[in-house]
């Protein structure tokens, strides 16, 4: 009975396969590090040029009534936005609310 597909390889095809790959991989992980690093460079120009603002729902660098608005909006469409859910516990409801009371008028630019 024949087996189809690389099942049938011997052992050593087998080994010398995962040596390429190994090999074809780090080169590969060496070229997206080499292509990542202008990006990330630019990424991190990008981030200290605007301080974050925690809890600042729609990141305009302040708490105010327009971040109440978007939690609101987020809270009615789904319970488990990510982007209104201030304290990570995987839900947008009143905890976050209250946060982003406490918080009000903080990181005006
Ligand atoms: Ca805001
Ligand atoms: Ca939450």
């Amino acid at each position: 009975m024949e087996s189809g597909g690389g099942l049938a390889l011997p052992i050593a095809a087998r080994r010398a396969r995962k040596g390429f790959a190994c090999v074809a991989m780090s080169r590969s992980t060496n070229t997206i590090t080499e292509r990542r690093s202008p990006l990330n460079a630019r990424l991190n120009e990008l981030l200290a040029s605007q301080p974050s603002c925690p809890n600042d729902v729609n990141l305009d660098g302040v708490v105010n009534l327009l971040d109440v608005d978007q939690w609101g909006m987020f809270s009615a469409l789904t319970r488990y936005s990510s982007w209104a859910d201030i304290n990570q516990d995987g839900r947008t409801n009143n905890d976050d609310l209250d946060i982003i009371l406490q918080k009000f008028g903080r990181c005006r630019k």
